[in-house]
């Protein structure tokens, strides 16, 4: 496409939309027709893609997901089409740069973090592999909530994105249908078996907004297709003869609260009823949806397997296994068997945490109540699988209560989805190892091929490529473009490990990219960052077993050692936070305003901050990832082994070159030893001996009783920052309840203080080796592209063909 083609194309969208001339219009029209024009590009892509799929008749998947943390789409757009230049030029009438319109575009934050991210990533990356491919989800009206900290306590605001986002969706009126509530149902026998009515039933419609995203250099486009909850208006004819007018025009059912919001909790499941509606509203809409295509595409219903991979990730919409059963039986007249051969032919599970107050059990009474169809069909599921359990393990009642779906009047949604999924897997090599060996140890070994791994990756060309175009121009002087399109290209550039003058570009344009981070910095938030300190960075969802504490309590240790001795010599560091707490996570946001209130106290004291600054980055979310991944020198992951399933920021850093310091959780491991030990800083605690000391019995006064540097930061807690004590943190760490310090950060603590000290004399003193380091990083971080991830759950799991094939 020429430049005149792109301009053309904008002018059409402003006078036809907008009703101005290009001199007349303003900034956001014309990044509404901007993106309108690649809108255009996309759906003409999408049908050529379509055709071909046609005539191959191949397999498709669709990926089930409560959540796409997108971020920004129209840079990610421009570049995977090739259209930069073309748009660059053309825009160059209206005095604006392709910047200044991916300014004007907001965050997409259909998400919490990692799980909704990596959702969006591997669109991105199925696109880019020709993979035939479609993301289900749910048009939220508010996405994640901003976050402004006030005083050091974060408060949350609505996250109003459809004004500027709206503009990508394509609504799809000819795919609306209806979701079903409440109600009561009926069987009877006849000669045709089993007639299920379901009656006195509310509608809810679920309309289609579809979003393209493509790929770069392929001719897959993926689609996700989102769901807005609707009204069904009934329009009472008895009522309006009656005049009664108003009444008449009244809504009968608040549907539309069910896409009103994303729930902003990603640590502790609540079984509440607008949830359990969600679910199930994008469960039901999606596998109509399915359906409906399948039988017009191919026809019969027993073929399904054979041209559809369905996937579930996380438990959240694990009621599309009972959804599908119900459709195939009640609506197509399956039996039992036939439909549970074709359910379990087509479902696969991902499980993202370990977490216990994360797993989702539902209380019967409430499914009963809103989805009574359902209910009866999980019921049933449930007794096949529990009496085949009883001829296989009989008179083992521990272990079978343990498997089975239903247990004191609650449903196990993890349970639902190994018994109706052919395959299972955990998101790094450690976590699926876990899972195995724990909350999923009777399914293993009752069946041990169900289960594998696919070790989680990110779309790095968005999160290197477009991220860090300064890195790239480097990386393709030395090893070529075809990393782009082939991220395990990447190691060519470890050939250059001894090179000092590509380690000398290196560290500029590490540096290049710390000042326009701390330009950033300083506009959005009016905080100083002196871009020749360290950048020490933590940025993720604020948790405790992500133990941001444990990074500040090495800060407190440092803050200690420069009170005592403010000019002694050391190297000047930047410890940046960015994270949201979920707005109920009560510890969380205590944790945010201790960091906050350090930070403040430190401010106050120039000859202190001039080796020691703290700074809270408000509002962290994908478009100042994309800033801060580049500046970054250090990457902490530092959560509690065996407790991140597998993390992708930790990939995000390391791609950019940031040297991590981790424990060996997650995809930790693997990062390790793709890196090999002497590039990476590994300390505390494993995953094994964690659970041998929770065994023994975990007393953290024992450190703190002989550990001075310990008792020092405990004291300096109680005593507080910027005049506020912390005694409820050193309480936390002492003597909470009920168990004091879970996330054992004083265990940990002298391990990762060494470890920060290691890394800060090696960054002082061999500048040389810390490059070489990071470019070590950079070459081997190809793995951790989400082309290789996707390609593994094609070939292993949905057993899908690339176009490309
Ligand atoms: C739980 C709940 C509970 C109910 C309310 C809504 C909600 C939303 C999310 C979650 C838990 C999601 C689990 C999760 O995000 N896991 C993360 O998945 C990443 C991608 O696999 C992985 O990198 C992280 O280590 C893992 O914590």
């Amino acid at each position: 496409m020429t430049e005149k083609e792109v301009r053309t194309l904008i002018q059409g969208k402003l006078s036809r939309y907008f009703g101005v001339l290009p001199q007349e219009a303003s900034r956001e029209q014309i990044y509404k027709a901007v993106v309108m024009s690649v809108r255009d590009i996309l759906l003409e892509k999408r049908q050529q893609f379509h055709k071909v799929m046609k005539n191959k008749k191949g397999k498709r998947v669709y990926y089930l997901c409560m959540e796409f943390l997108l971020g920004r789409s129209l840079k990610n757009n421009v570049y995977n089409l090739g259209l930069q230049d073309a748009y660059e030029k053309a825009l160059k009438s209206y005095e604006l740069t392709l910047e200044d319109l991916y300014e004007e575009e907001p965050d997409a934050g259909l998400g919490n973090g990692g799980l909704g991210r990596l959702a969006a990533c591997f669109m991105d990356a199925l696109a880019t592999g020709d993979y035939p491919a479609m993301g289900y989800s749910i048009r939220y009206d508010y996405g994640l909530f901003k976050q402004k900290i006030v005083d050091g306590w974060q408060t949350e605001l609505p996250d109003v994105w459809l004004p500027g986002g709206e503009v990508w969706l394509t609504q799809r009126t000819d795919k609306s249908c209806i979701v079903k509530f409440d109600g009561w149902v009926h069987e009877e026998w006849s000669d045709q078996g089993l007639k299920v009515t379901h009656g006195g039933y509310k509608e809810v419609e679920a309309v289609a907004y579809d979003m393209m995203i493509s790929g770069k250099n392929s001719e897959a486009v993926s689609v996700l297709r989102l769901w807005r909850a609707r009204n069904v208006s009934r329009f009472d004819m008895k009522l309006f003869s009656q005049g009664d007018y108003l009444r008449c025009m009244q809504d009968e059912n608040e549907a539309e609260v069910i896409s009103k919001v994303l729930y902003p909790a990603d640590n502790h499941y609540e079984g509440k009823s607008l949830r359990l509606k969600q679910q199930y509203f994008l469960v039901s809409a999606s596998l109509q949806n399915i359906i409906n295509d399948h039988k017009h595409r191919y026809g019969p219903l027993n073929l399904l397997p054979e041209m559809a991979a369905i996937h579930i990730n996380d438990t959240h919409p694990a009621l599309a296994i009972p959804e599908l059963m119900r459709i195939l039986m009640d609506e197509n007249g399956f039996t039992w068997d036939d439909a549970w051969a074709i359910t379990t032919a087509t479902f696969a599970y991902t499980n993202h945490t370990v977490m216990a107050e994360a797993l989702e059990t539902w209380q019967e009474d409430l499914i009963a109540r809103r989805l009574p169809r359902i209910h009866m069909i999980i019921k049933e599921i449930n007794r096949r699988f529990v009496s085949e359990l009883w001829n296989i393990y009989p008179g083992q009642h521990a272990l079978i209560d343990n498997m089975s779906i239903m247990s004191n009047g609650m449903i196990r949604m993890a349970n639902l989805c190994v018994v109706a999924s052919h395959k299972v897997n955990g998101v790094s090599a450690l976590h699926s190892e876990i899972i195995k060996d724990s909350i999923f140890n009777g399914f293993y070994r009752l069946w041990p091929d169900k289960f594998t791994n696919v070790t989680n990756g990110i779309a790095h060309r968005r999160w290197l490529c477009q991220s860090n175009p300064e890195l790239c121009a480097l990386l393709n002087d030395c090893i070529g473009e075809g990393y782009v399109q082939d991220a395990s290209q990447l190691s060519k550039f470890r050939k250059y490990e001894n090179d000092s003058s590509v380690l000398n570009r290196l560290t500029e344009i590490k540096l290049l990219k710390k000042k326009q981070f701390a330009d950033y910095a300083y506009k959005k938030e009016g905080v100083l960052i002196d871009p020749n300190t360290v950048f020490d960075v933590q940025a993720k969802r604020m948790h405790e077993y992500k133990r941001q504490l444990l990074n500040v309590m090495n800060i407190i240790s440092l803050y200690n050692e420069l009170k005592d001795d403010p000019n002694k010599k050391m190297q000047p560091q930047t410890f940046i936070f960015g994270a949201k707490a979920a707005p109920s996570y009560l510890m969380a946001k205590k944790i945010i305003k201790l960091i906050c209130y350090l930070a403040e106290d430190i401010r106050k004291q120039p000859k202190i901050r001039e080796k020691l600054n703290v700074v809270y980055m408000e509002d962290y979310n994908v478009s100042m990832a994309e800033r801060l991944m580049p500046a970054s020198e250090v990457s902490e992951q530092i959560s509690l082994a065996g407790k991140e399933a597998s993390g992708t920021g930790n990939m995000k850093f390391m791609i950019n070159g940031a040297l991590t310091v981790g424990t060996l959780d997650g995809a930790n491991v693997e990062m390790s030893e793709a890196v090999g030990s002497d590039n990476i800083f590994i300390f505390g605690l494993r995953a094994e001996e964690v659970d041998e000391l929770w065994t023994k019995g975990y007393n953290s006064s024992r450190y703190y009783n002989t550990d001075e540097g310990l008792r020092r930061i405990i004291e300096t807690l109680i005593r507080g920052f910027n005049g506020e004590s912390f005694s409820d943190m050193a309480n936390y760490l002492l003597t909470g309840s009920p168990v004091a310090d879970p996330y054992m950060c004083m265990a940990d603590y002298e391990s990762y203080r060494q470890t920060q000290q290691k890394i800060k004399s090696l960054y002082a003193e061999d500048p040389a080796r810390w490059a070489k380091m990071s470019l070590n990083n950079i070459a081997a971080a190809g793995i951790f592209s989400a082309d290789r991830s996707i390609k593994e759950y094609a070939d292993n799991i949905w057993h899908l063909k690339s176009l490309k094939s």
